[in-house]
């Protein structure tokens, strides 16, 4: 029997993505839409959006959750009295013992382990950790050093018509940041703590240890927020267990699921943020050895990925993807 897959926060950019996956993966599922009460009889591509309620999960079988944390956790109780199975893109359950954390190309068997919520994870830790995931099996990874450049689609559609009007008129409202993003930049992404690090800053290691199972990665991250539409891109530096060699770095990279490698920096091949932007995989280049270390054990890396698809939307379905197959088989 057809499964059905509702999708909260339907009206959202991750939303709309979402029902956009579904679609171009020709998926065989119903899709119900759900957002607010404000968004209730809004059509999106034929489907007519009603509001979430606490019945809305009746005879839903998935759930792709793309609301904020406090609006998923006020639903997420319904979907599990209906017995529904939650993708969750928000980072309300993402560190809960009891939910995995997945990026269906590195740790794709721990979706078997969930009790009905399993979590996406943060945009920026989706797209490093594609990037170094055969780096790591190959040399080892022990501490990573991120300047993340993060689109302004990681702040919703308000995020998006920020730039777009600033651009248009440097005094348009700032809806989505604290200052203005056109023409600038923004070393703030979410809350700082008493140490001076952000809540997106922890979120690459804390994360990232959970999704590859490694309780001693070490992450020193600095996000910064950038005038580009929506995709992230991310300067990454590895220092490894074993001695790195940039020909097996390139070689292991452009074998690994999900990645593109664009490294021919002499003929001007990198990857930028525009050649990922509504594309799913994570392109990687600019590889060289950090000569600084004489170890030879640290690796340099440039690294983009559209953050509304694999940072969020396409992640979500390819764990969908997963959970539907498992049913069939
Ligand atoms: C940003 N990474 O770019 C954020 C958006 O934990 O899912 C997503 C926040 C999250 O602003």
């Amino acid at each position: 029997m057809k499964k059905t897959v509702a999708i909260a926060g339907a009206t959202g950019a991750v939303g709309q993505q979402m029902l956009e996956c579904l679609k171009e993966r020709n998926m065989d599922v119903d899709v119900k839409l759900l957002a607010s009460a404000r968004s209730k009889g809004k059509v999106i591509d034929g489907y007519v959006v009603e509001e979430l309620t606490p019945e809305s999960f009746q005879g839903v079988d998935y759930v792709l959750g793309a609301c904020e944390n406090d609006v998923t956790k006020m639903w997420m109780p319904w979907a599990m009295e209906a017995g529904c199975v939650v993708v969750d893109n928000s980072s309300a359950y993402r560190l809960d013992d009891n939910v995995p954390l997945v990026v269906p190309e590195i740790n794709a068997d721990d979706i078997a382990k969930n009790n009905g919520i399993i979590a996406n994870p943060n945009c920026s830790t989706i797209i490093a950790l594609v990037a170094c995931d055969a780096l790591k099996k190959e040399f080892g990874i022990r501490r990573m050093v991120v300047t993340t450049m993060q689109a302004v689609s990681g702040a919703g559609v308000k995020g998006i018509a920020d730039l777009e009007n600033q651009i248009k008129d440097e005094n348009a409202p700032k809806t989505a940041f604290p200052y203005q993003i056109a023409y600038n930049l923004i070393p703030q992404i979410g809350d700082f703590d008493e140490l001076g690090i952000s809540k997106e800053e922890w979120k690459m290691q804390n994360e990232g240890r959970k999704i590859w199972h490694d309780d001693d990665l070490l992450v020193n991250c600095t996000c910064v927020r950038v005038p580009v539409l929506r995709s992230h891109s991310e300067s990454i530096l590895l220092e490894c267990d074993k001695e790195v060699d940039v020909e097996k770095a390139k070689d292991v990279l452009s074998n690994a699921l999900g990645v593109q490698l664009k490294d021919d920096p002499q003929n001007k091949v990198y990857p930028m943020p525009l050649d990922t932007t509504n594309q799913d995989d994570v392109f990687v280049g600019r590889i060289r050895k950090d000569l600084t270390d004489p170890t030879g054990k640290t690796l340099s890396l440039f690294c983009c990925g559209d953050q509304i698809r694999k940072g969020a939307a396409t992640n979500a379905v390819q764990i969908l993807e997963k959970l539907l197959a498992q049913t069939e088989q």
